[in-house]
């Protein structure tokens, strides 16, 4: 290059000698300026039909306290309405199981250190069997501890919850898993089969698929799953375990994500999880979610909805601030060239979930009753200006639970007195606190709007009619 005749700065042509020399220049320029003009009108164009589209997209905002079933009605509705995109993400959701388990497991031996330790003698010696047994087991399973414990580094870095799977927002948590765990999915859409690479034109299983990949090997729990299926089973059947997890009030089997009972499905190497597996996994939201939803079937096909999915947790709940401020779209939400954020898409649907659990303090709070807490939070939604012309739809989920608590015979007056004598029953007990709800609804909202709820279970498909009822009108 420096070898190259340079033009001295004095010999550069001025701009009307250069058109002098290049007749074509400025024909060039105009075309490029025309060129230029047009692709800013179609840009221009597009964000318009862009803005149109989603003004005229149905949007909806999930509200309620952790583990009320939020991102569960989210799985519901993709289930419903969106069932392509729900196939394609069964893979993903094995891994989320897989995990809920083995945080199981991880809570299980933590519950069991903690005993270990209290029996040590003066001494320093521990003579109770459980703790032989104890340590063989937890020996045995640190290789699936491992393996679970990168996978959520991978998922949700940072997130920093011992015994929860959580994500971040807008992190794509389910491409990563896809892409990480080398999940080509190649889907039979009219069946719920799932055939992934592993199977040969045959359909057989080429187990060394897997193993290919050494990245993959190291956060994808399936086969020290189900190398590790007999301790497992040994650790949950043990009946010294189970005394010690009573005594300790843990109950296991009420937890979110709790699928030590379907051990024998999950840890093996062909598992594909079934519907009810999926809607029964456990994420835990963080922040704010938007999800897209392009219908699929049953509704206006190809129309769009858009959920939005927040954090329950107290801690969370600061989040959901821009909503209830000036009931707009979050500014992150909204791509780029949208300038006029006036012009964006209210929400116009609030699902708010309740579940009935009397009997039940937040996880992050055991201070406070989580019905309480979902009538705290009522009050506060019905009583925002912001969101008076929202329509507010109100989800008393987990009727299962409900139900199997009252047939438990947990009274509800013990935690709610004055529910009194009253029957302790289903319907009588949904009435009485669906009354209390009503109440603060018509006391509350500055404007006049129709009292609406529905008792809901999340984990069955329960949405297709209901959400088409709505969402057709
Ligand atoms: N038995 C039962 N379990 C449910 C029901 N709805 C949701 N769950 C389970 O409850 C757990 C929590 O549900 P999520 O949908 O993750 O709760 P969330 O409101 O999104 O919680 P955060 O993300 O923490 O705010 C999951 O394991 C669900 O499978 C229900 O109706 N019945
Ligand atoms: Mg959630």
């Amino acid at each position: 290059m420096d070898d190259m005749p340079r033009t001295p700065p004095w010999d550069i042509p001025t701009p009307s000698f250069r058109h002098g020399l290049d007749r074509n220049y400025l024909g060039r320029s105009a075309e490029e300026a025309t060129r230029i003009s047009q692709e800013i009108d179609e840009d221009l164009l597009a964000s318009k039909k862009a803005l149109d589209k989603r003004r005229r997209a149905v949007q909806i905002l999930l509200l309620g306290q952790s583990e009320s079933g939020k991102s569960s009605v989210i799985k519901n509705f993709q289930l419903a309405f969106a069932p392509k995109e729900f196939e394609k993400e069964r893979l993903v959701w094995r891994t989320i199981i897989q995990l809920n388990l083995i945080m199981s497991l991880k809570l299980i031996l933590e519950i069991l250190s903690h005993e270990w330790e209290s029996l040590i003698t003066p001494d320093g010696r521990n003579p109770h069997p459980l703790t032989r047994e104890l340590r063989r087991i937890r020996l045995s399973l640190s290789p699936l501890l491992f393996v679970g414990q990168n996978a959520m580094q991978i998922i949700g870095p940072g997130t920093e919850d011992p015994h929860n799977v959580c994500v971040r927002p807008g992190s794509n948590w389910k491409a990563l898993i896809r892409e990480r765990l080398d999940l080509s999915l190649d889907l039979d859409l009219n069946s719920t089969c799932v055939k992934d690479e592993r199977r040969d034109r045959n359909g057989n299983l080429n187990r060394n698929r897997r193993s290919q990949n050494p990245l993959t090997k190291e956060i994808d729990p399936t086969p020290v799953l189900v190398a590790s299926k007999n301790d497992i089973e040994e650790l949950w059947k043990d009946t010294r375990v189970r005394a010690v997890l009573k005594r300790r009030g843990v109950k296991m089997e009420e937890m979110p994500g709790f699928f030590l009972d379907d051990l024998g499905r999950i840890a093996d190497q062909d598992y594909v999880p079934t519907d009810s597996d999926i809607m029964r996994a456990r994420v835990r939201t963080l922040g704010v979610e938007e999800h897209r939803f392009l219908i699929n079937r049953g509704l206006e096909l190809g129309s769009e909805v858009y959920i939005i999915d927040v954090g329950g947790s107290r801690s969370q709940r600061p989040k959901w601030i821009p909503y209830f401020e000036d009931g707009k779209l979050p500014l992150r939400f909204v791509p780029v060239h949208w300038t006029d954020l006036t012009e964006c898409a209210a929400v116009q649907t609030i699902l708010f979930l309740a579940p009935l659990t009397f009997d039940r303090a937040l996880e992050e709070d055991p201070e406070i009753n989580r019905l309480e807490d979902s009538l705290m939070l009522w009050r506060e939604i019905c009583r925002n200006k912001i969101l008076a012309k929202a329509t507010l739809i109100l989800f008393f989920n987990k009727t299962d639970v409900l139900r199997r608590t009252l047939e438990a015979g947990v009274k509800v007056k013990k935690y709610v007195p004055s529910y009194g004598d009253l029957p302790n029953e289903v319907g009588p007990v949904t009435k009485y606190f669906c009354d209390k709800f009503r109440t603060y609804h018509q006391k509350l909202s500055p404007v006049h709007r129709p009292f609406m709820y529905h008792e809901t279970s999340a984990i069955v498909n329960f949405y297709f009619n209901l959400a088409g009822r709505y969402l057709n009108d």
